[in-house]
């Protein structure tokens, strides 16, 4: 602790610093759950790492505020809210690192679902706990000194998150080897050693009639699942939000190959729907790019894994890929007119 006591406008930096450090993290946190392809998704987690890390490097100045704010405000505060935001928080930074370095579950469930627990129930205390303490913007916090600390802040985040980094690159941790979006690899090239996951509350249907319905042109075209196998290959990685990644040879039908012959609407879009509601709309311009796979390395899908046939979407995150497809209807609609992530 200083011994001279530290002047009023420091706290005000770290309180601001602090806060600009979990925007940033709350922000590219938000973001991760988007980005599949290598460059965007290699920033949004160098970015959201950093600013994670960062944070350790204003715990000591906040210890100090806190200190010097209870003696000025005893009592007119919650010391149980701010107690408990100080405890999320920390499960959060900790849950990401662990996660990060080793890729552990623990009984089962992944640890970057327990950090993006703690993360949504920090980022709700810290709005109750940044209200309650009325801070207002002043001309000082954007003077030139302040971004040169603001900047000496940048790079010391960077720096810590180069030298964790370099750190388990050197001593051969797991997290060494995580793909751009942070995952780590889980059963490449051996499809029963590839984790089964649900988004939300979805479940593995019973088997069903195994026909798929394809609805272009105004008209529906039924097909048996089983004669979807085409042969056409492509080799693609699922990359799940909950933190781990597949590569793959998938087999079935590209969906360029299942429309010819159809009028397609420009800009349209197509709906991918399962027996079991679970919808994505894609941009039919990736038509091309997208398969209808039967097979994953050369044997029949799983049940877990979609059978009797699911969705291959190269560059998107694994909640695009949607399993026990049902109905592939060509819409007039834009994409993205959709909720950004399934609701089921
Ligand atoms: N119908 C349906 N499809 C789905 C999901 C789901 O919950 N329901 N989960 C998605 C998610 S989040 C991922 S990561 C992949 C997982 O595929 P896998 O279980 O074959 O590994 O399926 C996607 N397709
Ligand atoms: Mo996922």
């Amino acid at each position: 602790m200083p011994a001279v006591p530290l002047p009023r406008r420091a706290g005000r930096r770290t309180n601001l610093g602090l806060l600009a450090l979990l925007l940033l993290a709350g922000g590219t946190g938000v973001l991760a759950f988007g980005v599949g392809t290598p460059l965007p998704s290699r920033l949004v987690t160098a970015v959201h790492g950093a600013a994670g890390l960062g944070l350790l490097l204003l715990g000591p100045w906040k210890t100090v505020v806190v200190r010097r704010s209870r003696a000025r405000t005893a009592g007119r505060r919650d010391p149980v809210a701010a107690w408990a935001l100080a405890a999320l928080l920390a499960l959060t930074v900790v849950t990401g690192v662990v996660h990060s370095a080793t890729g552990a579950t623990v009984g089962g469930v992944g640890l970057l679902q327990v950090h993006v627990a703690a993360g949504v129930g920090t980022g709700a205390l810290l709005v109750v706990h940044a209200v309650g303490s009325r801070q207002r913007l002043r001309r000082t916090d954007v003077s030139r000194r302040a971004l040169l600390r603001a900047g000496g802040l940048a790079v010391g985040a960077a720096a810590l998150w180069g030298a964790v980094e370099g750190g388990l690159r050197l001593t051969g941790a797991p997290g060494g080897r995580r793909r751009g979006t942070g995952s780590h690899e889980r059963g490449s090239g051996e499809p029963a050693a590839m984790p089964v996951t649900q988004w939300f509350t979805d479940a593995v249907p019973d088997g069903g009639d195994d026909v798929l319905e394809v609805v272009a042109g105004g008209r529906t075209t039924r097909l048996r699942a089983a004669g979807l196998d085409r042969g056409d290959t492509v080799t693609a990685v699922l990359d799940c939000t909950g933190g781990w990644y597949a590569e793959q040879e998938w087999r079935g039908v590209r969906l360029d190959r299942l429309l010819a012959g159809t009028r397609l609407p420009e800009g349209g879009s197509l709906d991918v729907v399962s027996v079991t509601g679970y919808r994505r709309r894609l941009p039919l311009a990736d038509a091309s790019s997208l398969l209808l796979a039967t097979h994953c390395a050369g044997r029949p899908l799983s049940a877990g894994h979609g059978a009797p046939v699911r969705l291959v979407a190269p560059g998107r995150r694994g909640f695009w890929w949607v399993k026990w497809v049902r109905r592939v209807e060509v819409v007039d609609g834009p994409w993205w007119l959709q909720p950004p992530v399934p609701l089921q």
